[in-house]
């Protein structure tokens, strides 16, 4: 089918003037293009390129309407400070919508309206909606151009804000445009509006949104409509709404998995090396691990991914994981020279957007755990001055950092693999503060994916709503599986299925965040997590110290390699520790989620928490 389906067909109707400037003469992407702009009616069309000169334009541009700050800091070139909104902070998952053609495909976990209504609303916030406007197209693919099976996307955007970042996130632009040609390849079709189009004279404001919001999904049609905002995941299509939502929706058609998960290289001493993915919710700590300096001597981490992970099956009955992004959109705060060194080297490189950090009165930004000393003055993310006795944070808990992947001095050179690598292990992970010890290893896979499937987490800054409540998040796909949470999982049970048993990657739970008896973090994390990996890959070698608990393999005492490190027996105990009374607690709490699944939970996974239960009851 023709993308953008709802309507267009062909070039009879189409307008002379956009046909002219167009550098394609691509019938399905014209009839896109044409089909949108007659909706949008914007007073421009700009065909992204994605060229240096381009580029500069764009930044000037946005320089001059007073959506960024170009940073004048010597620490920072060729990057650029933004600040939204304060409505427009987030992703919004309550305006986050799956609109399958039946409600059941969407699932209990989503929100569903029926398509053709879905359609007739958006019609009508779209109308007119990039009025005194450029819309910018941008041809976009995630993962590589060389991919065995490319996936490509066209965004449509009246955001020039977006087109810079998605040009650091995604490969974008003419070698995309000339591939989809090529191959008369399919595309998603994506549509974005900020929402505030301007009458004639009108003053622009820096951050434009709306407060109605509509992040809409058609899986069948592989369809993206953003209305309203401006920010990370709502507005960077090739993103979450993508590489996750409409991806997933792929990969359940076509046999693999496309997860919300970093990955990680690891090599070892004795010089062998381990590829590992790691599911964790949204600021839960993916890119802090993605960007690991492994304190462990020889040990070496390097990465080749933070966000997202496609996981396919090779050739050979293995599973092989590919990022399909190609830059950062990292949470700011915590992000330090003494937490994620790596990260800010990458960031030092320059060429990053930074969106709703702090300003520095050199020309620079800050955020909350940057450097040890806080700067005394500082002009805050609402463009307020700020001083250490400001009692709001001077960056918002979820700014971001937007930099290009490239940048990253511990890059794997496998990230260049259009086809990626085999995967060894699989980590899922939470932030409890209680009950979740600090890694535990699978029986099986079938009891890995009973891990992911009861993941849970408790809320953070990353999406609008309160923080701090405990929720389910299975594999940390909560807000970005595009169809029913059940198939999703009896999905992961099949392309096990599919796989070689004998080279399954190796499931643990792990958790960085469990409270110990005098109420702090009891594990000193970020680096030192690096323990935690070793016990893994002795594990995946058939060895490691580990004892046998209800809840699968946890380390001994002395089974983790503590050498250098200040912790006390109490400290370590409180991280490690299965206590019984507590995993009853949260097996209550995993059955009453389980019974939200009704009919679609497959039957080997719910099997999993009865024997869980026997298990704990002696
Ligand atoms: P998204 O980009 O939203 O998907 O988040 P993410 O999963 O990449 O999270 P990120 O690595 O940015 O970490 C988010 C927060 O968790 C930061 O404030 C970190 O400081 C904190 N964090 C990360 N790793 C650790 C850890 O090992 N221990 C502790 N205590 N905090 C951590
Ligand atoms: C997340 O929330 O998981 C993010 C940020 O990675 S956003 O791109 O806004 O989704
Ligand atoms: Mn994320």
């Amino acid at each position: 089918t023709a993308p953008g389906a709802s309507g267009s067909n062909g070039s009879g109707t189409r307008d002379p003037a956009i046909t002219a400037e167009a550098p394609t003469t691509h019938a399905p992407l014209l009839n896109f293009v044409q089909e949108i702009a007659a909706l949008t009616q914007p007073d421009r069309i700009h065909w992204v390129d994605g060229s240096e000169s381009e580029h500069r334009t764009l930044t000037d541009e946005l320089v001059e309407s007073g959506t960024f700050t170009r940073l004048t800091s010597p620490d920072f070139p060729n990057s650029f400070a933004a600040f939204s909104d304060p409505a427009d902070v987030a992703r919004v998952e309550s305006r986050t919508f799956i609109c399958s053609e039946n409600e059941r495909d969407a699932g209990f976990t989503n929100n569903w309206v029926e398509p053709a209504q879905m359609r007739e609303t958006l019609r009508g916030v779209f109308d007119g909606a990039m009025r005194g406007r450029t819309m910018y197209v941008i041809p976009f693919v995630m993962g590589h151009l060389d991919a065995e099976d490319p996936k490509f996307g066209v965004e449509i955007t009246d955001s020039a804000y977006v087109v810079t970042s998605m040009r650091i996130m995604a490969r974008i632009g003419t070698d995309v445009l000339r591939k989809i040609e090529e191959l008369d390849a399919f595309f998603v079709p994506a549509v974005h509006s900020v929402g505030a189009p301007l009458e004639p004279g009108q003053q622009d404001v820096p951050w434009p949104c709306n407060e109605e919001k509509y992040i809409v999904h058609y899986p069948e049609t592989r369809e993206i409509w953003s209305y309203g905002s401006g920010y990370g995941g709502n507005a960077l299509l090739g993103k979450k709404c993508y590489a996750l939502r409409i991806a997933s929706v792929m990969a359940r058609d076509e046999g693999w998995l496309a997860e919300h998960m970093l990955i990680l290289k690891l090599t070892s001493p004795a010089n062998r090396s381990y590829f590992i993915s790691g599911a964790f919710p949204s600021a839960c700590g993916k890119t802090n691990l993605a960007l690991i300096d492994p304190t462990l001597q020889g040990w070496k981490a390097e990465t080749l991914g933070d966000d997202i992970t496609w996981i396919r099956p090779g050739h050979d009955g293995e599973l092989r994981v590919v990022n399909p992004e190609s830059g950062y959109f990292g949470v700011a705060p915590g992000t330090g020279w003494h937490t994620n060194a790596n990260a800010m080297r990458a960031i030092a490189k320059g060429n990053s957007v930074f969106t709703n950090c702090a300003l520095t009165d050199d020309g620079g930004v800050w955020w909350e755990g940057m450097t040890e000393e806080t700067p005394t003055h500082l002009t805050d993310w609402r463009g307020e001055d700020w001083t250490p006795d400001s009692e709001q944070p001077a960056a918002h808990p979820n700014a971001r950092f937007c930099t290009p992947i490239d940048q990253t001095d511990m890059l794997a050179p496998e990230y260049s693999e259009p086809n990626g690598v085999k995967l060894d292990a699989i980590l899922f992970g939470g932030r409890r503060k209680t009950t979740v010890p600090l890694v535990t290893q699978a029986r099986d896979w079938n009891h890995g994916i009973f891990f992911g499937a009861t993941l849970s987490s408790e809320t953070t800054a990353a999406a609008e709503g309160a923080v701090g409540n405990v929720r389910r998040d299975p594999m940390a796909m909560l807000p970005f599986i595009g169809y029913d949470a059940g198939d999703y999982l009896r999905h992961w049970v099949e392309v096990s299925g599919q796989a070689d048993q004998s080279k399954l990657p190796e499931i643990f739970l792990v958790n960085w965040f469990r409270r110990g008896r005098d109420g702090k973090i009891s594990w000193p994390g970020f680096s030192e997590n690096s323990r935690v990996l070793k016990w893994v890959t002795e594990r995946l070698e058939g060895g490691g110290k580990a004892v046998e608990t209800p809840i699968g393999f946890t380390p001994t005492m002395d089974g983790l390699d503590l050498t250098g490190l200040e912790i006390t027996p109490e400290a370590l105990e409180d991280s490690i520790t299965v206590d019984r009374q507590e995993w009853l607690t949260e097996l209550d709490g995993i059955d009453e989620w389980f019974a939200q699944f009704g009919d679609s939970l497959p039957e080997s996974i719910a099997a999993q928490s009865e024997e869980l239960r026997r298990r704990l009851t002696p």
